[in-house]
């Protein structure tokens, strides 16, 4: 059939693109509420020493859920702190507070208006169905250009993702209400909100508090994925030990998770009936816990107001001082990370993320004029299309120029001696690959754009295919990680070796997995080894069971990198 492709994709952006600009004013104002809740809670939860909370938890996990599991907390979360992973832990359980926060605030009136009406609860039902099953990767892409990158639009794609399971239990529980006992309350003349306040909430309110439950797990299972976009904690940690293949703090940091899953789930789901209540009432319990909260506000705004006020005018103020970052695992950002405490930047984070939602960062801090400082190579396109400056680095934690070597599996030789010689004579220069890389960026699929390239550079891909045996449809897998530069070059690359009769795969990978894939023969080649000091550590570790090949181009450049409009010059400035 020769139907042309329904721009459904296309409409979708304009319309993101829209609300963008229409609602930026309400946008940063839930930034701002967000971001504000949620630092507020951290400094709460890190008020003291961290086996002030761990009792606190402790004691109120045995409370609910009785002394075996009471001892359990204690044991488990002295556990975590000493495994290091106690900031990352108040990091995910603020997190988890704030997205159940607004799932209860959202969820439980919705809940209610459904069960009201039916009208409400025929149009909800099938946007809740909507919201669950579309995978949750897909809410952060337009929550980034809405929220930015940073923990904000995790606790948004974790609160679509997590808040249905509330509005339906509501809605079921109040539905449930025995209709004697809705009628008893008309006979005794209630009026509506004393009806449901009275009569439907309290009967409710044993499915209502599963259905928080359950909502609290699922934004706790989304913690992993909203690292992606940049939320620090248990998530992030997890995703540095994937993309590095560091198996050890992948468990640890996911045991973290399940620690305080279990105890998440156990709290939620014991506090209307309290193992202990015979002993102190709930009352009492709920005050002490508010009189905490009081008194470590109160010690938190204490401490505040003895530190001296920072420069709010700084260029650390006016960025909160954070650097933009990319995939944890890529090498610039150990560089940088190595930068920040060279340079003392001790205040400093470094936002750990991916590169495309970097990229949407800069773009947006870039058309508004705003500051923003982000980790930066090139070749890249951004250069081309932004007006954009490295800062100087005088102690040289970047290092130089650099070259992307291309190595191959042992035995690629034997088994496809075309494609090896295409690939060992694989050679180009920063310009042609900033050439595919801005048609990439301007919309073009990155398949076209290698084509276009090949067809128009003939001379070119003629040097690396000269000699080299053609192939009999042997497959070829060429592994890379979604970096601008690798996107380019490993698509420019596998289609030259297609076109040499082989059938060649790309497969999209984390960095660490990129070199441990070649190194054990699960990959056939990868062209993105920066050498010799980006991806220095992953070299070292493989270097015996690959075969390198040699640089594929030369005269590459890392850094911290700034809009032109900036007016610092010098990773010094940041101080
Ligand atoms: N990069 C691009 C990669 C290598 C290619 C600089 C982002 C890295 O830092 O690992």
């Amino acid at each position: 059939m020769n139907m042309s492709k329904i721009p459904l994709g296309n409409w979708v952006d304009s319309f993101v693109d829209w609300i963008t600009v229409a609602f930026a004013g309400l946008f940063s104002f839930f930034t701002n509420i967000i971001d504000g809740l949620l630092n507020f809670i951290v400094e709460v939860l890190s008020v003291g020493p961290p086996i002030l909370l761990i009792i606190v938890l402790a004691l109120l996990v045995t409370y609910t859920s009785r002394w075996p599991l009471g001892i359990f907390t204690l044991l488990s979360l002295l556990l975590i702190d000493n495994l290091g992973y106690w900031e990352s832990t108040i990091q995910t359980l603020a997190i988890v507070l704030v997205s159940g926060f607004f799932t209860i605030l959202i969820g439980i009136p919705i809940g209610i208006w459904c069960a009201q009406s039916k009208t409400v609860q025929k149009i909800v039902t099938p946007i809740l169905d909507f919201m669950q099953t579309m995978p949750a990767f897909v809410y952060l892409i337009p929550s980034i250009l809405f929220f930015g990158i940073g923990v904000v639009p995790g606790i948004v794609a974790s609160f679509i993702f997590a808040i249905a399971p509330t509005i339906r239990m509501t809605n079921l529980g109040i539905q449930e209400v025995p209709r004697e006992l809705i009628e008893a309350s008309d006979a005794f003349g209630s009026t509506a909100s004393q009806k449901l306040f009275k009569v439907q909430l309290p009967l409710a309110t044993p499915t209502i508090l599963a259905g928080i439950n359950q909502s609290i797990m699922l934004a706790l299972s989304m913690v992993v994925t909203a690292s992606l976009v940049g939320a620090p904690g248990l998530g992030a940690d997890v995703y540095r030990a994937v993309s590095q293949i560091n198996v050890g703090q992948g468990f640890e940091a996911g045991l973290s998770i399940v620690i305080i899953a279990i105890i998440l789930d156990r709290i939620t789901q014991n506090i209307r009936k309290p193992a202990y209540e015979h002993l102190i009432s709930r009352k009492t319990i709920l005050s002490i816990a508010a009189a905490l909260i009081v008194v470590s506000t109160l010690v938190l705004v204490f401490a505040k107001e003895n530190t001296v006020k920072e420069n709010a005018t700084g260029i650390g103020a006016q960025t909160d001082y954070e650097v933009i970052g990319i995939e944890p695992g890529a090498g610039l950002m150990k560089l940088a990370n190595n930068a920040l405490k060279n340079y003392e930047l001790t205040n400093w984070t470094l936002v750990e993320g991916s590169s495309a939602a970097m990229v949407a960062e800069l773009k947006k801090a870039y058309e508004n004029k705003e500051p923003i400082i982000v980790t930066g190579w090139s070749p890249h396109w951004m250069f081309s299309s932004f007006d954009l400056k490295y800062l100087d680095d005088p102690n040289n934690i970047f290092g130089g120029a650099e070259d992307i070597n291309t190595i191959v599996r042992k035995g690629l030789k034997e088994d496809a001696p075309g494609a090896n010689t295409i690939l060992d004579q694989f050679f180009w220069k920063p310009s042609d690959m900033e050439d595919v890389m801005v048609d990439i960026a301007n919309g073009v699929d990155p398949a076209k754009a290698a084509e276009k390239w090949i067809q128009t550079n003939p001379d070119k891909t003629a040097k690396w295919t000269k000699g080299a045996q053609a192939g009999n449809g042997e497959s070829i897998n060429l592994v890379y990680v979604a970096w601008d530069t690798e996107i380019a070059s490993t698509n420019v690359i596998g289609k030259v070796l297609e076109q040499h009769g082989y059938n060649v795969t790309l497969s999209q990978v984390e960095v660490g997995p990129m070199f441990a894939g070649v190194a054990n023969g699960s990959a056939d080649a990868m062209v993105g080894a920066w050498l010799p000091s980006t991806h220095l550590d992953y070299y070292n570790t493989y270097k015996n069971d690959f075969i390198d090949l040699g640089p594929n181009l030369t005269g590459t450049k890392n850094g911290l990198v700034v809009p032109e409009y900036m007016d610092i010059d010098s990773i010094e400035d940041l101080k």
